[in-house]
This record gives C-alpha cells, structure tokens and sequence, in this order.
C-alpha cells in the first residue's frame, strides 16, 4: 500500500562526522519518511570517507538517499536544513566538522542557481564521497573511476534502514 505521493526522483547526500554519525544518518532517514510529500526509495550503502577540504578532522561517513517527492528544490532544502537543525548542527568555519550536513543532489530535470541552492548540485561530480555511495543505487548517473576504486572511500561496517511506512 503506498503512502505519500510520488511525483520526481531526488536524489540527497548525507554526511556526518561529529558524535553518532550513523545514527545521524539513520535519524535523518527516519525524519525523511516521516516527512510529507516525500517517500524514501533506496538507501546507498555507508561509505566512511576521508575528509575533503576544510581543516583536519575525523572521518567522515557518507550515504545517498533517492526519494519520490512532490516537493521542489526549494522545499527539499528547507527540509534538509530543519533535519541539520534536528540534528543540533552548529556552524563554526567553513567546511568544518559537523553532526549532519544534508545536500540537495539532484531533483528530477530541475535546474537551478540561486545564491543559496544549486541543483544539480555543482561539485558531486568530483566527489568519492557522493559517487561511490549515489552509485550504490543509481549506476547508470556514475562513472566508475578506472581503476575500480574511490580513493578515500570505504565501506563502513554499518547500515541504514527503511522503517516501516506509517
Ligand atoms: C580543494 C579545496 C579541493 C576544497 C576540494 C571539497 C571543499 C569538498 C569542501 C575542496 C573541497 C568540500 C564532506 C567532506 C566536506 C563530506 C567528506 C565539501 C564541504 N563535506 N569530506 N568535506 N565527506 N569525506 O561529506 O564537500 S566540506
Ligand atoms: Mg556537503
Ligand atoms: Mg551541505
């Protein structure tokens, strides 16, 4: 029996490497099915990832949602922020540690550049941390890099989960 409306593929990025990152990870997914307008339709393997950019810190772990949603680009962020928030993200310096960072990847055809979202988004492309996990479940978006491996990328010995429809 399906439940919320399905409408465009989306695709998130999910990443934490501050306290409990797969339980921050599983959480957002949990808060993801719980949310209106959104169905959760396959959920990447975890990836523990090497930090990108930034000053040095822990690793990271990394997943990638692909929803059905009739909410917008515009929506889908302002869902992903209130999961950041949930989950008590506190900004210091760019690109630095944190709890849950939630990116919009891709939402159907749109395309959009605004100052504050930009969809597709414009650097997954370069990204193991993205690639490897959004391949898990879309491999025809990915090229897989020649020599078969994502450097810096790693399964994690844990899972996410789909919780029972509501
Ligand atoms: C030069 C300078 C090359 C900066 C790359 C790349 C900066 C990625 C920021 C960069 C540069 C980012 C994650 C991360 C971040 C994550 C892993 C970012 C934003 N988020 N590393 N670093 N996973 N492994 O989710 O993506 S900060
Ligand atoms: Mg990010
Ligand atoms: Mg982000």
């Amino acid at each position: 029996m399906s439940t919320q409306p399905v409408g465009t593929r989306a695709y998130l990025g999910l990443g934490a490497n501050l306290g409990d990152r797969a339980g921050a990870l599983q959480r957002a997914v949990n808060s993801l099915m719980a949310a209106p307008g959104v169905e959760v339709v396959a959920l990447s393997g975890v990836y523990v990832t090497e930090p990108v950019g930034g000053p040095e810190q822990r690793e990271f772990f990394n997943a990638v949602v692909a929803l059905e949603t009739d909410l917008t680009a515009r929506e889908l962020l302002e869902l992903a922020q209130r999961l950041e928030s949930d989950a008590r993200r506190i900004r210091h310096e760019r690109w630095g540690p944190r709890t849950l960072d939630v990116d919009i990847l891709l939402v159907g055809d749109t395309r959009l550049d605004e100052p504050d979202l930009v969809v597709p988004h414009p650097r997954m492309w370069e990204r193991g941390f993205v690639l490897a996990p959004l391949a898990d479940i879309a491999p025809e978006l990915v090229h897989e890099p020649a020599s078969g491996v994502w450097r810096g990328v790693r399964r994690a010995d844990v899972s996410l989960v789909l919780p029972e429809h509501r």
